[in-house]
């Protein structure tokens, strides 16, 4: 037995860090004083020699809450992105701090007072909009995912879903459709585009049809219930649901209407991807659907016996119809239980019941969405756009080999 087996066996209350006399605060305890002053102490480990919380009273509420300190879900940093840890979240809805993040040139600070989003161009009467404005409009609220399309990495087996595909995340948001707006300024017949600028240092901007916005595009203040966080936008963004996660300009401040797009950086010399026979495909929007088991994955190590295999999956083009699990690596596939409800272009909940019995396994998941779209394996997509495809718009099948001693690895595709 290891010393961790030895801690967690019935009867024994003092854990390891108490004999060894750590410091850490344990809990803070209120005592009433000698003049019935209601005071606060922190105790630590030591001092509370015991670990029954039937025993002590625990802390007060605080302004705001705490995730437990036995949990750290954390995402995974570089420069310019942030990843969501997938493999430690349940259900769908991505806590916000734990949304991932990309940023061109970093997080602006915006005061919401000075705060505005101006609608000009082939527009009846260009309008400028403070926040408050945004806010008295008709609300809407709903839920969609996220995702960058260059949500892909691969190439070695110790990698975790959060590496792989770790930049997507879902949130509930709230704000304005932007067909609202654009009956307020009367957007002119003749407008099939729109650019969207960001007012942060990238100023990012992005050439959008005019018909997004009148279908499904929203500008939204608030996400999960609270204000837009500032790495989501705040105060306000653009949402393009199922679109690429590029379209959905953060810190959007200018919307221009024309009859035409305005070839930007982004959508010329970035987000253009290789297609067959040396072409450049360019405006590829829509996110197409993808899944990904999350349990088992690398660095789990399952025991033998009846499991949940649970993933999510998601599509761009509208809601998820079926999702297959395959623990032989491809030669047989069964169906998934999806977790209601199952919502368009969003995350969604699959579980599959399934008794590992020892032995090498490969696990795989395929998404199929109501369009009949069915998520390739790498081997179509490369048959289908070329070997130079580059590096967004890859949604390919992802497999996990379940070694003999029940330690799950990525496998990479290629
Ligand atoms: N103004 C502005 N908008 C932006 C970006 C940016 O850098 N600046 N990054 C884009 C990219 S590439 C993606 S994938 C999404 C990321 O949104 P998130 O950080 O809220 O997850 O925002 C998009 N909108
Ligand atoms: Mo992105």
């Amino acid at each position: 037995m290891n010393e961790q087996e030895k801690d967690r066996k019935p009867g024994r209350h003092i854990s390891r860090r108490i004999l060894l006399g750590g410091a850490a605060t344990a809990a803070v305890v209120l005592l009433k004083s000698s003049y019935g002053q209601v005071v606060q102490k922190a105790i630590t480990q030591a001092e509370l020699k015991i670990s029954d919380p039937t025993k002590v009273l625990g802390p007060p509420p605080g302004e705001v809450g705490t995730r437990s300190k036995f949990e750290k879900p954390v995402k995974k940093t570089s420069d310019t992105s942030s990843r969501t840890p997938l493999q430690d979240l349940f259900g769908t809805i991505t806590p916000s701090d734990l949304h991932y993040e990309r940023h061109h040139a970093g997080v602006p600070v915006i005061d919401p007072n000075n705060y505005s989003l101006t609608i000009h161009g082939m527009v009846d009467k260009p309008l400028t909009f403070s926040l408050a404005d945004l806010k008295r409009f008709p609300s809407v609220t709903r839920i969609f995912f996220l995702e960058c399309s260059g949500n892909y990495r691969s190439g070695k087996e110790t990698m975790t879903p959060q590496e792989i595909c770790g930049l997507t995340s879902q949130s509930e948001w709230t704000g304005v459709m932007l067909s609202t707006l654009f009956r307020e300024v009367g957007v002119k017949p003749k407008a099939s585009w729109f650019l969207a600028e960001g007012s942060d240092a990238a100023v990012m901007t992005r050439s959008v049809p005019v018909s997004k916005g009148w279908e499904d595009a929203m500008i939204a203040y608030a996400q999960n219930g609270e204000a837009i966080r500032p790495e989501q936008g705040y105060p306000a963004r653009l949402l393009l649901p199922g679109w690429e996660g590029n379209t959905s300009v953060k810190w959007l401040r200018r919307i221009e209407l024309s009859d035409q797009p305005w070839m930007t950086r982004e959508e010329t010399s970035k987000y253009t991807e290789g297609v067959k026979d040396g072409k450049i495909r360019q405006f590829s929007f829509v996110m197409d659907a993808r899944s990904i088991v999350t349990y088992p994955a690398y660095p789990q190590q399952i025991q033998k016996g009846w499991m949940e295999i649970r993933g999510i999956a998601w599509s761009g083009r509208g809601k998820i119809y079926k999702v297959e699990i395959s623990t032989d690596g491809g030669r047989t596939w069964n169906t998934a239980k999806l977790q209601d409800p199952v919502l368009d272009k969003a995350h969604t909940a699959f579980r599959y019941l399934w008794e590992w019995k020892g032995g090498e396994a490969e696990i795989l998941s395929r998404a199929i969405d109501e369009t009949g779209y069915v998520q390739p394996t790498m081997k179509q997509l490369k048959e289908a756009r070329g070997e130079d495809m580059g590096g967004y718009h890859l949604n390919p099948v992802t497999s996990w080999l379940v070694q003999r001693d029940g330690r799950v690895l990525f496998k990479p595709e290629n």
